[in-house]
């Protein structure tokens, strides 16, 4: 999201098939070929809490356990609760309020991504990754949750991680467990536009990079988190044992498949292309030498690179919002489709990983004046639309939606 308002020339990108990596293409790559599948069904916008008064809101989603409340993140710094089926209700209950210790001063800063532990309630603990000033920041903190599960602990933060933020734009990002139990945060290349620093493609620095972090067990050294062995940078010196994967510009919203643990990321663009990614362990998604499928002009790096499963050229939109593979019962023929959208444009598209190979995206929603801030899926596989309505000034109202199928 986000990288929207910045004009054009500010935002980024995203991975490919272990045969493109081979080798650096040094010009625009050919277009891929697609896969023949099933038809995407179309789906449409549901509003949901329509009478609840949202502050930018950037994620909803169920808290494991709880398979009645959305906990709703403002970007401001507030995380609310309530019940979607009550269409009726006005006034959310706070779960975790930090306002006062998060920078949401720049368009792209604030309360970004949160995550449960995943063996919550046995770990009652909440996960958030946010931007703070003085000096600029992005933090991500562990927070315990109250026992039934209603409340978090603003005094409980422990600080995880500290990255300093050289602009107020591509902080990233999403935090999200995997089926492997550790944490994966996307971080941004660290802003201002064309990632002058080149810190993407510099494994020594966190920033424009998915890292994966052990956060139920400390460090050798008493760090608060540990390392897993089988990181793919792990003893190589002048590389930073936390990087997964590197190259990325800023992924706003990655999500592991529950079915395949495939992990799927939107990697937002900067002059041309945005891009969807697979991110694997130890893939450099070529930016700032690569945008979408083509080379950048001015970035360098020596590859060899992921490329994009698809991309989107900036007459389709300006930010993209990865989204989230369907496994819900509601909708079985959407089953498996990886749905993702754009900030700006408002489309939603949906592919398929055909013997991995994508399908053509297809346009299958689109709510022309909400911003697409997130895509998130409920325990029952619904997904649930966080947005902006009618444009970026906090003023203006956020909202919900579920996707739900539209008529025939
Ligand atoms: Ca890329």
């Amino acid at each position: 999201m986000l990288a929207l308002l910045v004009t054009a020339a500010s935002l980024a990108l995203a991975p490919a098939s272990a045969a493109a990596a081979q080798k650096a293409p040094a010009q625009d790559a050919p277009p891929r070929e697609y896969a023949s599948g099933d038809p995407i069904p179309k789906l449409r916008f549901e509003r949901v809490l329509p009478e609840l008064p949202l502050v930018r809101p950037v994620q909803a989603f169920q808290r494991p356990g709880d398979t009645t409340n959305l906990y709703i993140v403002e970007q401001p710094g507030r995380i609310l609760i309530a019940d979607p089926a009550k269409r009726d209700t006005k006034e959310a209950a706070v779960f975790l309020d930090i306002r006062e210790r998060v920078n949401d001063g720049g368009n792209e800063e604030g309360l970004l991504s949160i995550a449960f532990h995943p063996d919550f309630p046995r770990k009652r603990e909440l996960y958030a990754y946010y931007t703070a000033s003085k000096p600029r920041r992005s933090l991500l903190s562990r927070f315990t949750v109250s026992e039934d599960g209603l409340t978090a602990d603003p005094a409980s933060e422990e600080v995880l991680l500290t990255i300093e933020q050289p602009y107020s734009n591509h902080n990233g990002g999403t935090v999200v467990f995997g089926p492997d139990g550790f944490a994966y945060l996307s971080i941004g290349d660290g802003g201002a536009a064309n990632d002058p620093h080149h810190y993407a493609q510099n494994l020594g620095s966190l920033l424009g990079k998915v890292i994966r972090i052990d956060v139920s067990r400390k460090g050798d050294k008493g760090e608060p988190y540990a390392v897993p062995a089988d990181n793919p940078f792990v003893g190589r010196e002048g590389a930073l044992p936390e990087i997964w994967a590197s190259g990325t510009r800023n992924i706003w919203r990655m999500a592991f498949d529950p079915k395949t643990g495939d992990l799927w990321a939107g990697d937002v663009g900067q002059n041309i292309y945005e891009e969807v990614s697979l991110i694997k362990r130890g893939g450099n998604y070529g930016w700032n030498a690569r945008e979408g499928f083509h080379a950048f002009r001015g970035g360098k790096g020596e590859g060899p690179f992921e490329e994009p499963i698809v991309e989107y050229h900036h007459r389709e939109g300006l930010s993209i919002t990865g989204g989230q593979v369907y496994r819900g019962k509601a909708i079985p023929a959407l089953d498996g489709v990886y749905i993702y959208a754009d900030f700006v444009s408002s489309n939603v598209w949906g592919i398929r990983m055909i013997d991995g190979t994508p399908t053509k995206p297809a346009i299958i929603a689109q709510k022309r004046g909400e911003l697409i801030a997130s895509i998130d899926a409920m325990h029952d596989g619904t997904l649930v639309v966080s947005a902006f309505t009618g444009g970026q000034d906090r003023g203006n109202p956020g909202t919900l939606w579920k996707l739900v199928e539209a008529p025939k």
